[in-house]
């Protein structure tokens, strides 16, 4: 941030009220104004159409993890299978280049992203800045959250202390207060639920520098700069406050992972708990372990390893008939290649290609975005001839760690909290419109085997 701009940073915050338990002032305005037309047209839809068929249920289904099936709601994004990630309407591309950015930086404010992620407008700069200052002001990491992350086993998982981390707050929670004080109404729910929030995604990056910090660096507390955004300051915190590059790598990070529409594993788990009317602590942290798992938000951590793993098998650049060579063993020995393939995109994720763009600018020479483009030649073809693989392109994960790696975050652990600090972001603007349109408890219903069998009428025992 140049000194203009924080100057100008610093005197929003100085206006804004100490907002910790009290409304936030820009998002709340937008949202009240927001909110009434879309409960109107929600209503007006299961009213009046209630009964239309949207999808069918076939026994695969039940069998194969719901994929496909078309049973949620949410407009805060979608995965179009061939364009990938749409954010309230924008692909990735159009975001970045819409979002409002600090004069001179390369990529937009953070706050501007969950501005649009709650409105769904594109905010101006001074919008942008007011939630970056509602941020700044609610950052302070809670005392005994350092006590309990510092108290865990060393070879605690990130993943598990950034779960914790989140979970240790939840008693903060002004819905769950309010809530149990019975002074709530349902309409307004959603209030406490944007107050609580902002409290927790103001924290996410110091969390995460925190837990960085307590496995490979100084076992402290390195405080935020207030003069810096949400985004730059996590780079700040973990030793990276020179690097404007990384600072600038940061702020793209943070934006590309922050949603993946409402049904991918994480999402659903915290669509789910917060359905139970669980707060944003408990749905957060609950949706952090479904991010923590391999197939999911693990995959970047995976991904990396794999990439180091395929450099070391080498004594110098792998030709492409060695590259070859080196993947069909690797599937052959029953693995997958981690960083391609995905549930729902059937095309090169976009979120690949700008972090590609990143590197192609940034650091072009690297070694391992030399491999990582190196792979992205060969393994979609091969990937192709086993013939079963619905989507052989790659996906997010296919580049972000080689980047975090050249920037010397070479602590692998770290990468999937580092995707949970963003994905926060999506899951918590979904919860509060989930709770301003009142969505009910969410329970499907489970049926046996015999059950399924009597329906088709077989007995397969
Ligand atoms: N390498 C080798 N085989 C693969 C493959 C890959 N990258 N991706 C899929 N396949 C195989 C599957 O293992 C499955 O084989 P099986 O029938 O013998 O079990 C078959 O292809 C069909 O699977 P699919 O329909 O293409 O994939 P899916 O929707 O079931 O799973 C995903 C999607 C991402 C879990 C899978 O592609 C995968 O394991 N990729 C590697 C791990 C990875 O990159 N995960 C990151 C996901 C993105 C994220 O959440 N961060």
């Amino acid at each position: 941030m140049n000194k203009n701009t924080a100057a100008h940073f610093n005197s929003i915050c100085d206006c804004l009220p100490d907002s910790r338990g009290k409304l936030s002032s820009v998002l709340h305005a937008k949202l009240a104004e927001k909110i009434p037309p879309m409960r109107q047209r929600v209503r007006n839809l299961v009213t009046n159409y209630g009964s239309v068929k949207i999808d069918e249920v076939t026994v695969a289904h039940l069998y194969g993890g719901n994929r496909g099936v078309k049973t949620l709601v949410s407009d805060i994004s979608y995965i179009d299978q061939k364009e990938g990630i749409r954010l309230r309407g924008y692909t990735i591309q159009e975001v970045i280049h819409a979002l409002p950015r600090v004069e001179g930086e390369e990529y937009p404010l953070v706050g501007g992203l969950y501005y649009l992620l709650l409105t769904s407008e594109i905010p101006t700069l001074e919008e942008a800045l007011q939630v970056e200052c509602e941020w700044r002001n609610r950052s302070e990491l809670p005392r005994y959250m350092l006590q309990s992350l510092k108290a865990l086993p060393r070879d605690t998982h990130p993943m598990t202390m950034f779960s914790h981390a989140i979970l240790s707050m939840q008693h903060e929670s002004i819905f769950a207060k309010r809530y149990e004080e019975g002074s709530l109404r349902k309409e307004n729910f959603w209030e406490t639920w944007l107050e609580d929030s902002l409290n927790l995604t103001a924290k996410l990056p110091t969390i995460a520098a925190t837990i960085y910090n307590i496995k490979n660096r100084v076992d402290d507390y390195v405080v935020p700069d207030p003069d810096l955004d949400w985004a730059s300051n996590f780079a700040y915190m973990i030793g990276k406050g020179d690097n404007q590059d990384y600072k600038e790598l940061c702020k793209l990070y943070f934006i590309i992972h922050s949603d993946h529409e409402g049904a991918n594993a994480s999402a659903h788990t915290t669509h789910l708990v917060s359905s139970t009317l669980s707060d944003v602590y408990y749905s957060c942290s609950a949706g952090m372990n479904a991010l923590a798992g391999p197939l999911h938000g693990l995959a970047n951590q995976g991904c990396l390893r794999w990439l180091l793993r395929l450099r070391d098998n080498f004594s110098s650049f792998p030709t492409r008939e060695q590259l070859e060579e080196f993947v069909w063993d690797w599937l052959n020995a029953g693995q997958v290649v981690p960083g391609y393939g995905h549930a729902v995109l059937r095309t090169t994720d976009p979120r690949f290609t700008v972090q590609v763009a990143f590197a192609d600018k940034h650091c072009p020479d690297d070694e391992l975005i030399r491999l990582v483009k190196l792979v992205y030649e060969v393994v979609p073809g091969i990937l192709q001839q086993l013939g079963k693989v619905s989507n052989p392109w790659p996906n997010v994960d296919a580049v972000t760690g080689a980047l975090q790696y050249h920037y010397g975050v070479q602590e692998l652990d770290i990468y999937t909290v580092m995707f949970g600090v963003s994905r926060i972001l999506g899951l918590s603007a979904n919860s509060v419109w989930t709770r301003a349109l009142g969505y009910p408890l969410e329970r499907p219903k489970a049926m046996t085997t015999s059950m399924l069998e009597d329906i088709i009428n077989v007995n397969l025992d």
